[in-house]
């Protein structure tokens, strides 16, 4: 018997290695080489098998495992952690005489200098340096850059990174190699952040840059892993004793090396003969790098040869052989108009500066948030003023300072409103809060920011019920709660602006398919303060039913970890408001999920990675059921054909999505078909 388990345990061994194999390689091509190989669908598939036989056989699991990413249990602090050799930063240089000059200094330092050097340029990341330690190929610290000589332990937190490898590439890998690099957020997932902090009623994070850094420094690496921050590789410290290793001479061939090893090395570098190079690049990312779906802060000009570094060496800040080659910041002066105050779905008001319309970074700004009173006391700003307002690449318009000296005798100060400008009810302005608030529950704002929350994608994801929808619902009285969306008819809503019939009644069918969403999701959707899609999910998973969570006390909300104290006192309260029960049971009676459905363990999917697009009407399955079934089995429903559709579901007066399926070669199935295919009686 012995024998038979050996077998059988090697056999699950190299299962392990082959798996853990597959998908470090699709993880490399992914995001070291931006060459994706593998379909998201089939690397799911793989995970989740070598989660199945790791959890089977847990103790064949290694560190390098890609499913050793992501810790369960939140650290209580970091450590600090001196660096081996100090992170220094870059001085700058702000036009072409400044990049001379540096160049000039350097120059000056020996006659013995060579006359001829490379300058190697690279996009300067905007993000949060990191510095990462390997022994023998694996991933044992990752450390934030600090003050330069002394940073944090963030091990756990790095590890979520998917952009940096467990293990490195190397075949014989050597006992110590550091690399260092800029983790950062692109501006999609950033703006995703902020979209999630502001329905949370968090603090928005002021640029990715910001955002980077305080997600590295998060304790619980299960929300480091949420927010996907990304990585670039750019410097590659070996020993000199080194002997497994061919040693770069040049920063150029570190970045190679770089992305042999396994790391993400921005594309956008060049090796230059000379300054005029240089300045040709600058140049041309000055308009480029706003086209980046990350945001940059310059480029970094280095001297391309090693040798060369170490004869030059440090300032006491920064290395002589190297430059940050800013560009100007995107600021222009104007006029403040006016401030208004726009009043959120929180019932928060924000005021907001109307401006004097300016071009600043590509784009017309006319106006800026002031995001709060004590913002405007900061600035001392009146109405009237000359401003600075700056624009850096994607983010949010913000008035930096104030022209006193340009004030107009005709200034004015403003004053926070006393009533809500939207339903006119007195606002509250918390103590301890810099935030004023109007706390009516039917506020018309509160309304149609709580709707906007509702049919958002994180939340109960209704295609079709955009933001002009939601304000003519509101401002006709046809809705004035989101259980009152499910009341709707296609009749009334006909009566809307640019509504057709055909999207009267896909609207509908979203609403109805939105029943279907989980319990996690309602409860995400309710838009209770503090309570995010994390928090949401935490509860739901604490609290299986909305009568359990209804009925908890707020110790008993609180022991859910990432939930404190006071998100727990929020969601006692929010149950303990009329209009909420009243709420709940509404919904109820619509028959929303309120509860955490039995995992239903997944059946057969004999549609697994098949594209299905449905058109036409078909004999007895509506659209949105065909569409749950395929997905249920598996299966991906889309909204068009293409040469990726595997299967057009055709029904009565199919339209041109049957005429470009004959003409792509797509096979047409009839709903006969396609259950005969769910039933397993035909196969794909
Ligand atoms: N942010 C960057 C970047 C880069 C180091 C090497 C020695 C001193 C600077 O993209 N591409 N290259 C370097 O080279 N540094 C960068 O960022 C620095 C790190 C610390 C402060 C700056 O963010």
């Amino acid at each position: 018997m012995q024998w038979r388990n050996n077998v059988a345990s090697s056999k699950i061994e190299s299962r392990l290695t082959e798996l853990r194999r597959l998908l470090q390689a699709a993880s490399y091509a992914y995001y070291a080489l931006d060459a994706p190989t593998m379909e998201d669908a089939v690397y799911d598939q793989l995970y989740r098998e070598l989660v199945a036989l790791e959890q089977s056989n847990p103790a064949l699991i290694v560190p390098d495992s890609p499913t050793q990413r992501v810790g369960e249990k939140p650290v209580q602090g970091f450590n600090s952690l001196a660096h081996r050799i100090p992170l220094y930063s870059l001085d700058n240089a702000f036009d072409l005489t400044d990049l001379h000059s540096w160049d000039d200094r350097w120059r000056r330092l020996d006659p013995d200098l060579p006359s001829k050097v490379e300058y190697v340029t690279e996009l300067k990341i905007d993000g949060s340096a990191l510095a990462l330690t390997y022994e023998n190929g694996l991933l044992v610290r990752g450390v934030t850059r600090g003050d330069g000589t002394r940073g944090e332990e963030i091990t756990p937190n790095v590890r979520t990174i998917r952009a940096i490898p467990l293990r490195l590439n190397l075949e014989n890998p050597p006992d110590w190699i550091e690399v260092r690099g800029e983790a950062f957020l692109g501006l999609e997932v950033f703006a995703q952040i902020n979209r999630d902090r502001e329905e949370a009623g968090e603090a928005l994070f002021a640029n990715p840059r910001n955002a980077a850094a305080g997600t590295l420094r998060q304790l619980d690496a299960r929300i480091v892993a949420q927010r996907q921050l990304d990585f670039f590789a750019y410097t590659l410290h070996v020993s000199a004793e080194t002997i497994s290793l061919a040693l770069p001479t040049t920063q150029w061939q570190s970045l190679d090396l770089l992305q042999k090893m396994g790391f993400r090395v921005n594309p956008n570098r060049l090796c230059c003969a000379d300054l005029t190079a240089v300045e040709a690049y600058y140049q041309d990312w000055a308009l480029r790098r706003l086209d980046l779906p990350y945001l940059t802060d310059g480029v970094v000009i280095k001297l391309n040869d090693f040798d060369l570094q170490s004869q030059l060496g440090f300032t006491q800040k920064a290395p002589r052989w190297a430059i940050a080659y800013k560009y100007p910041p995107e600021e222009s002066p104007t006029r403040v108009e006016n401030i208004s105050v726009s009043v959120g779905r929180t019932g928060a008001l924000t005021p907001v500066a109307e401006l004097t319309p300016v071009q600043l970074a590509g784009t017309t700004v006319a106006r800026a948030t002031l995001h709060n009173r004590d913002r405007i006391a900061e600035l001392d700003l009146y109405i009237g003023d000359m401003v600075v307002v700056r624009k850096a690449g994607e983010i949010i318009p913000e008035v930096v300072r104030v022209l006193a000296e340009l004030r107009p005798t005709d200034a004015r100060r403003f004053e926070m409103p006393t009533h809500c400008p939207v339903c006119g009810e007195a606002v509250v302005q918390p103590v301890d809060e810099a935030v004023t608030r109007c706390v009516n529950s039917v506020c018309p704002a509160i309304l149609k920011g709580s709707l906007i929350h509702w049919v958002s994608r994180g939340a109960m994801d209704i295609d079709g019920m955009g933001e002009k929808i939601i304000y003519q619902l509101v401002e006709q009285g046809l809705v004035h709660s989101v259980a009152d969306l499910y009341a709707l008819t296609t009749e009334q809503l006909i009566k809307l602006e640019r509504m057709g019939a055909r999207s009267a009644e896909k609207l509908i069918m979203a609403l109805e398919a939105s029943k279907t969403r989980p319990w996690s999701r309602v409860l995400y959707g309710l838009g209770l303060r503090h309570v995010g899609s994390v928090t949401a999910q935490a509860l739901a998973e604490a609290f299986l039913t909305v009568e359990q969570l209804a009925a908890a006390q707020p110790d008993a909300i609180g022991a859910v970890y990432g939930v404190g104290s006071e998100i727990a006192q929020s969601v006692y309260e929010w149950f303990r408001q009329p209009a909420n029960e009243a709420l709940i049971a509404q919904l109820k009676t619509v028959g929303l999920q309120l509860a955490m459905e039995e995992t239903t363990p997944i059946g057969p999917q004999p549609l697994a990675g098949k594209t299905f697009v449905i058109t036409g009407t078909l004999p007895t399955l509506k659209r949105d059921e065909a569409k749950t079934l395929i997905e249920q089995a598996g299966g991906k429903v889309t909204g068009s054909v293409s040469k990726k559709t595997d299967y057009l579901l055709a029904g009565e007066e199919a339209g041109s999505k049957l005429d470009k399926a004959i003409a792509l070669g797509v096979p047409q199935l009839s709903e006969a078909q396609l259950l005969a295919l769910l039933s397993g009686e035909t196969a794909v």
